[in-house]
Order: structure tokens, then C-alpha cells, then sequence
């Protein structure tokens, strides 16, 4: 266990602790290091991967690797890994808890009653959650699950995907416009990257219109975020529920003083229980590949 891994960015305090229990774990990179752990969040860039000739492996904590190049990664040799399916059931979980917020309007609620204005008067009526048409924009595993758990208020259920997946009992909708059209919440459940970048744009928007609501646990880039921005105080759209934004940690001004939108700071998989999971499963990464080459959940 003498090669030395880089670890690229800031961990789970557990995970950290397992890794320099472990291996050898240097927090400046240097010719010799094998592999490299890092979060979603950072990847490793192009120019780190240039930089480091012995890197064989990048381990990302988090499902999502749209911060690493991965086809030029594996063009200079390098395997990648991401940790699916542990992280499925809290951020589906916080996607169906965004769309109650923000439809009910909870937390705008809560504002309402710590500012005292429940004694002033009522507070405005919400949305009906159970029954409503719901678009899932993204059919993987997180978009399944989030299906699954709307199946249980009665959502009337459609999706697009780049592929049609067969046997779902959900309508098929051949772009995210004609999805957006049908439906009176549209659910963002892509992966990121130049592949999704904008797929919400203002045209979808417009599609989803004054009285439809948007739920973005994906990736801020997957929204045109100046257009959303424009339709949210505009009327153009009714309501959102944002974990996910452009430029993270930093959210748009005009947003902050909105009461229909639900402003979250990328906290869908921020669980005990998720991030040791996901913890756990980056380290089971790392250490099989430096055992034998090989990752337990190459990315696909
Ligand atoms: C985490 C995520 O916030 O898994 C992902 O892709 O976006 C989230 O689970 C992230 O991994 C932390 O870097």
C-alpha cells in the first residue's frame, strides 16, 4: 500500500480518516501518484491529468462525473468510478420533498408564521400535490425512483429520456418541450454536462407555463438559469424547487426575494446515512483498484 493516492479536494471527515488509515494519501499531487480521489463536485481537470503520468484511476465520491473529462481521462489509460445507487433513495426522497414544498408552499408558510403574520391574517391557499401531471425530464435511476414514490399521490406520470425505455407504464414525450407541455411539474433527474447543458431552456419553460412548477435536483447547468430566473419573476412559470444551481454556492439575486421558489443548497444526498453509504463505496473503489486494477462501479 506504498503508492500514493491524491486526494484533490476536501472529503467526508470518516472517509478522509479511512483513506490516510489506509493508504498512502498525499494532498499535493506528485509524478508517482496512482490515483486520484475526488468529489463530484471538483472532478480532476485536464490539465491535472496531464500533469500527473503514473494516474491510473479517479475515484469520485457522488454519482454525478460530469467534472471530469472521462473520454480523455480513458484516452491517456485512466479508469474512472462514481457512486451510483446508494445516493438514489435521498435525493428522489428530496425531490418529492421539494415538489410538496413548493406546491404547498411550506416553507414560504414557515416564513409567514416566524414573521408574525398569521395574526395579521390567513395564509394564501396552495396547489393540490395529489393527481397532478408530473414530467420527469431523465429516466434513470433517480428519475425511477422519484416515479416510484409520485405513483404513491396518484401523479399522472410522463417522461422524456434519450431513449424511450420500454415497458414503463409512464407517456413517452419525444423532447423536453413536448414533456414540458403535458405536464404541471417538470422534474429535472439528468445527469450534467455539455450533454444536458440548457435542456431546459426558455422555450421548455414557456411550454410549462404561469401555472407549472419546476424541480431541479440535477444539475444547475441542465437549466437555462437567466431564463428561469426571467420567468420565475415574471410569471412565466409558478414555482420552483432549486437544489441545484449554475454557480454554485453562489444563487441568483432576483431569487432570494421570491416566496415560489424553494431555495435548497445542494443538499439531496446530505444525509448521514447517504454520505457514509457513498463514502464507503469510494473507498471500496480505491481500494480494489489499488489490489487489483480494477473499480467496483466503473462509470458507464
Ligand atoms: C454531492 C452530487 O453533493 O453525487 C452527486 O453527484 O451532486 C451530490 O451527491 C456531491 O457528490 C458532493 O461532491
Amino acid at each position: 500500500m506504498t503508492r500514493p493516492v491524491w486526494q484533490a479536494c476536501p472529503l467526508l471527515p470518516s472517509l478522509e480518516e479511512r483513506l490516510r488509515t489506509n493508504h498512502k494519501i498525499v494532498d499535493e499531487p506528485s509524478d508517482d501518484v496512482v490515483a486520484a480521489i475526488t468529489s463530484s463536485r471538483f472532478g480532476v481537470t485536464n490539465e491535472q491529468i496531464d500533469a500527473l503520468p503514473s494516474l491510473r484511476a479517479i475515484v469520485h465520491f457522488g454519482v454525478g462525473y460530469e467534472t471530469t473529462d472521462v473520454p480523455y481521462a480513458r484516452s491517456r489509460g485512466i479508469v474512472v468510478s462514481n457512486t451510483p445507487d446508494v445516493l438514489t433513495d435521498c435525493v428522489a426522497d428530496l425531490a418529492v420533498g421539494g415538489m410538496i414544498d413548493v406546491l404547498r408552499r411550506l416553507t414560504a408558510a414557515d416564513r409567514f408564521v416566524r414573521r408574525g403574520d398569521w395574526r395579521r391574517g390567513q395564509f394564501p391557499l396552495a396547489t393540490k400535490v395529489t393527481g397532478r401531471r408530473v414530467g420527469i425530464l431523465g429516466l434513470g435511476r433517480i428519475g425511477r425512483a422519484i416515479a416510484h414514490r409520485l405513483a404513491a399521490f396518484d401523479a399522472r406520470l410522463s417522461y422524456h429520456s434519450r431513449h424511450q425505455v420500454p415497458g414503463l407504464p409512464y407517456t413517452y414525450h419525444d423532447s423536453p418541450a413536448a414533456l414540458a407541455e403535458a405536464v404541471e411539474v417538470l422534474v429535472v433527474a439528468t445527469s450534467g454536462g455539455p450533454a444536458t447543458a440548457g435542456l431546459v431552456s426558455s422555450d421548455v419553460l414557456a411550454a410549462l407555463g404561469p401555472a407549472g412548477y419546476l424541480v431541479n435536483i440535477a444539475r444547475g447547468s441542465v437549466v437555462d438559469e437567466p431564463a428561469l430566473v426571467a420567468a420565475l419573476t415574471t410569471g412565466g412559470i409558478a414555482g420552483a424547487a432549486l437544489d441545484v444551481f449554475a454557480d454554485e454556492p453562489n444563487v441568483p439575486e432576483p431569487l432570494l426575494g421570491l416566496d415560489n421558489v424553494v431555495l435548497l443548497p445542494h443538499i439531496a444526498s446530505a444525509t448521514v446515512e447517504t454520505r457514509e453509504a457513498m463514502g464507503d463505496l469510494a473507498f471500496r473503489n480505491l481500494h480494489q483498484f489499488l489490489t487489483d486494477g480494477t473499480l467496483l462501479t466503473p462509470v458507464p
